[in-house]
Formats: C-alpha cells, sequence, structure tokens
C-alpha cells in the first residue's frame, strides 16, 4: 500500500489532478488498491484532496463475449444453411442457441422456412450474405466505444443478456493544503525497542482518534426472516398461543390433503403444485380408524354432509409431499388433541417453511415460511376469528383491516385478510383465514360444539415490506448477499 500512496502522489505532483479509475487502467492495477492508497493518505492529514464520482458503463456478459468472438446466435443459425437447405430440426440439434438464433433470423429476413417438406420444415437461405450488426456492437462494447450503439440497440442486448450496466465509484485526486511527495507513515504504536533505541525521537506518530468507534467484534448474524419471525412468534405468545412441533418438513398427504377434507381430486394435490416424495415414497403409520372415518367422509359424506362422492384410494393417502402448509401440523395437533379423555380449548401457532411447486419471479419461490394461527374452543364463530385477527394485527401498529368472503377447500367460510397500505395508497392482502369444517373435525373426534378458528400469512411477504427488498430472490437463496444480513437493523414490528 506505502508504495502506491507514493505512486498517486507522484502522479498527482505531475498532473496536477489523477482519476483512480484511469491510474487503476494505466498501472494495470486494482482500482479497489488504488482507493486504499488513497484513503490511506487521506488519513495522514491534509495532503490530498479527493472527490469522489461515480459512473456507469456497458459491459459484456460471457454470452456477450461469445457473440463477440463468434458471432450472433442469428448469424450462426444462418451460417449453418447449405445452398440445398437444412431442416429446422437439424439447426435445432446441431447450432448452440439455435432457438433464439432461429427466431432473430427469421425475423432479419435471413431465412425462410418451408413447411411443406417431408420429413419436416426445412430452412433455406432467403439473402445472399448477411451483415451481423449484433456482433459488431459487441466488439464496440469490447473495445469501450458504446457510444456509437443506438440506445435503442443496447436495451435489447440489455433484455438478451448480452450487456449489463456497471456502476463504479471512481475519485478525482488533487493536492490537498499540506501536499508533499514525501510521506513517512505515522506509526500507530511506540515499542519498547524505539523506547530502547531512542528512534521514536524522529518518527510522527498517528493522532489518537479519541472519536474512533471501536472495532465490531466479529460475531453472528441474524438473517432478518428470523428477526421478524422473532417477532411474530412474540405476539403469538403474548396472545397466549403455545407453539406447535412442525419439525417434518415431509408430511403424508392424508394430513397434508385427507385430513383436511381436501378432495383427492383437488388441482393442488397435483406434482405442478406439490413436489412428491421419492424416497421415502409412502407413509405408512396412520390412525387407521380415524384414516377410515376420513375415507368414508370423503367418499359417502357423513355428519350432515354429503361428502365428495368420489372413489378415494389409501394409495393415495399414504404419498409422500414436502408439505404445501402447516395447517397439515394443526390437524396433527388437532386430532391428538381430540384423544384427550376431555376437551379443552386450546391457541396453536407456527412460523415454518412449506414447499409449493411453484414458478419462481421477484416475488415468489418454491418456499415459504407460513405463519398460522388457530383457536379450538366451545361455539367460536366468526366474530371470533375476525376479533382475533384484528387483535393479532393490531399489535403490528396495523388496524384499518377488511375482511373479503374466500375459498379454501378445508374451512368454510372462509376469508381473505386486507390492510390499507398508507404507502401504496391501496388495500393489500395480508392474510387468509377461516373456520374449519365439520368435515374436517368431526372425523377426528373432537366434540360437535367445538369449532376451531384459523388465520396465516407469509413471513416473507412482512420482511421484505420491512426491510424495503423488492426481490425476494436477495432475501432468500443463492444469491443473497451475506453483508445484507449483516447490514440490517434490529426488528420492531410495531411501527
Ligand atoms: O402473507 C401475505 N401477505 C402479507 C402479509 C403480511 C404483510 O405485512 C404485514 C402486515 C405487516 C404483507 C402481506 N399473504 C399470504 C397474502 C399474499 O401475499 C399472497 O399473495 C401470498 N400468500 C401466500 C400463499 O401464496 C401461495 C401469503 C401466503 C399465505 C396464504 C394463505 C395462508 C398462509 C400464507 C393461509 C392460511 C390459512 C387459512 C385458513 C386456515 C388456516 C390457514
Amino acid at each position: 500500500m506505502a508504495d502506491l500512496s507514493q505512486v498517486v502522489l507522484t502522479e498527482v505532483d505531475k498532473q496536477g489532478e489523477i482519476d483512480t479509475v484511469q491510474l487503476a487502467n494505466s498501472i494495470k492495477e486494482d482500482h479497489q488498491k488504488i482507493v486504499g492508497a488513497v484513503k490511506s493518505l487521506q488519513s495522514l492529514g491534509d495532503i490530498v484532496k479527493v472527490e469522489q464520482y461515480s459512473t456507469k458503463h456497458w459491459q459484456l456478459t460471457d454470452e456477450g463475449k461469445d457473440v463477440a468472438a463468434n458471432g450472433s446466435y442469428e448469424a450462426r443459425v444462418y451460417n449453418a444453411v447449405p445452398s440445398e437447405g437444412i431442416t429446422q430440426a437439424e439447426i435445432m440439434k446441431n447450432v448452440p442457441n439455435a432457438k433464439i438464433g432461429f427466431s432473430k433470423a427469421m425475423q432479419a429476413g435471413w431465412i425462410s422456412m418451408d413447411k411443406s417438406c417431408e420429413g419436416g420444415p426445412k430452412v433455406f437461405r432467403k439473402s445472399e450474405s448477411i451483415k451481423d450488426t449484433v456482433q459488431e456492437c459487441m466488439l464496440k462494447f469490447a473495445a469501450n466505444d458504446s457510444k456509437s450503439v443506438p440506445e435503442n440497440q443496447k436495451s435489447d442486448f440489455k433484455k438478451r443478456k448480452l450487456i449489463t450496466e456497471v456502476k463504479e465509484v471512481g475519485y478525482k485526486v488533487s493536492k490537498g493544503a499540506n501536499f508533499t511527495l514525501t510521506v513517512s507513515k505515522a506509526e500507530v504504536d511506540l515499542t519498547p525497542e524505539m523506547i530502547q533505541s531512542g528512534s521514536w525521537k524522529t518518527k510522527t506518530f498517528k493522532e489518537y482518534n479519541f472519536d474512533a468507534l471501536g472495532v465490531p467484534p466479529p460475531a453472528g448474524h441474524l438473517h432478518p426472516l428470523l428477526k421478524v419471525r422473532a417477532q411474530y412468534r412474540q405476539i403469538f405468545l403474548e396472545m397466549g398461543f403455545t407453539e406447535m412441533p412442525t419439525q417434518n418438513f415431509v408430511e403424508s398427504c392424508f394430513w397434508n390433503f385427507d385430513s383436511l377434507f381436501q378432495p383427492q381430486q383437488h388441482p393442488a394435490r397435483d406434482a405442478h403444485d406439490t413436489f412428491f416424495m421419492s424416497e421415502p415414497r409412502t407413509a405408512h403409520e396412520f390412525p387407521m380408524d380415524y384414516l377410515y372415518h376420513v375415507k368414508e367422509i370423503h367418499s359417502n359424506g357423513g355428519h350432515g354432509s354429503q361428502g365428495y362422492k368420489m372413489d378415494w384410494k389409501i394409495e393415495e393417502a399414504k404419498k409422500n409431499i414436502l408439505r404445501t402448509h402447516t395447517t397439515a401440523n394443526t390437524a396433527r395437533m388437532l386430532y391428538q388433541l381430540a384423544q384427550q379423555k376431555e376437551f379443552k380449548p386450546v391457541k396453536y401457532f407456527s412460523i415454518d417453511r412449506v414447499f409449493r411447486n411453484e414458478n419462481v419471479d421477484d416475488t415468489h419461490l418454491a418456499e415459504f415460511h407460513q405463519i398460522e394461527g388457530s383457536v379450538a374452543d366451545f361455539g367460536l364463530t366468526l366474530g371470533d376469528l375476525m376479533g382475533i385477527i384484528r387483535e393479532f394485527f393490531k399489535k403490528l401498529g396495523i388496524t384499518k383491516l377488511r375482511f373479503k368472503p374466500a375459498y379454501n377447500p378445508y374451512t368454510e367460510p372462509s376469508m381473505e385478510v386486507f390492510s390499507y397500505h398508507e404507502g401504496l395508497k391501496k388495500w393489500v392482502e395480508i392474510g387468509n383465514s377461516g373456520i374449519f369444517r365439520p368435515e374436517m373435525l368431526l372425523p377426528m373426534g373432537l366434540p360437535e360444539n367445538v369449532s376451531v378458528i384459523a388465520w396465516g400469512l407469509s413471513l416473507e411477504r412482512p420482511t421484505m415490506i420491512k426491510y424495503k427488498i423488492d426481490d425476494i430472490r436477495t432475501l432468500i437463496g443463492p444469491k443473497v448477499n451475506l453483508q445484507m444480513v449483516y447490514d440490517n437493523p434490529i426488528c420492531l414490528l410495531d411501527n
């Protein structure tokens, strides 16, 4: 670092003012090391004057570099078409990225396709020659000459992930009031050797900085989700709820769907919504008398319900999945409750991971943490459900709620919960709720005059709002920047 500081001083002395990005490029040095040298010069007093600036420049992605070197995907498709033509299938098989290249080459009018040929659609050259402007533009970006590329083309290349915009912070460095070409690094420690030899007499020592903060000791850091989870857990505990055991991510379809009176033909039970386990493929331990009661209520009804009048298969119930909701655990707990000699009212909650075979986007992953509360007591009504939801959200500082009729296979009536978001100036869905159906509760053996109200929401949505995170993939998953975990503040949900 010391010799880089000397390089900076020498260049400032020569040029009057230097740019750290240009200096790093000219001496082929890492820009951050140059910045470090400038910062250490700044700490020695008013030796240099530093002004920060930020720039954005276009950079080729790996795909962009490939196109610069080997031509655009559309040009490669064109070049793969011989004079006698070639089947589309062969192009798709032999040319890399042919799918993109083919449509672009068709759009550019370079090739045509004859679908009437035997053996499948055949591709022919439509133009004698082509001008691969995409590759030319990539070569301009490679030569840092992006200015001559039209803006609309840049946004197209960005969409095609051929280029990416890189933000960079640089510094203009010029002479400070105490500029000097020779800086002796101020000593930070007075050593026994210095005292013994008397060399301390000719050394300069760094001033004490009594305002300096202590060095934060290395410590662990809680992920934002865990901070928000702790807040929601505290709310449930204050309201007298008991946390349920939910450590089984793998669940049988019986507990996840059948015990909740969710029909075996329900689309949510298909592989496109649910992750099925290949090993262990099936579960084997069920309370068989209860299972047959569930089979009966599904296929022939009972307790005043007509059931689904559909053939109910135990093979479906035995399949193992990654649970799609923690309501499976609520069902297990309510069944246990029903086995007690005498019914006692309970309040259960859980906050744990659930898994759904969703398309991943900026607000959805294939898993999320479900927050769920339930109350089992004599004669509970929809009013009790609305009241406890109000009480729950009031502890989060949310009082402007609306309830909208909804549908769940296992609750009737059901309601979506909305809260008015002052920032967004609109009503935002903040949860779902309902009263578990008798077809779910009575086969368990719960008394007829006992009802169970329940509600749920996700942990990720409030966490993203709290920490102002737009893309869930920056909150959870392989792309998470750990600095975000270190830096995020404590979480208090009452504001
Ligand atoms: O969390 C959700 N939204 C939400 C929650 C809190 C919040 O900020 C806090 C108040 C400060 C902001 C938003 N939702 C439920 C609503 C939507 O985000 C929705 O699009 C996504 N939902 C998830 C499921 O989506 C596949 C959220 C998740 C969800 C939905 C339903 C339940 C649990 C989680 C449930 C239930 C239930 C119903 C009846 C009986 C038992 C459980």
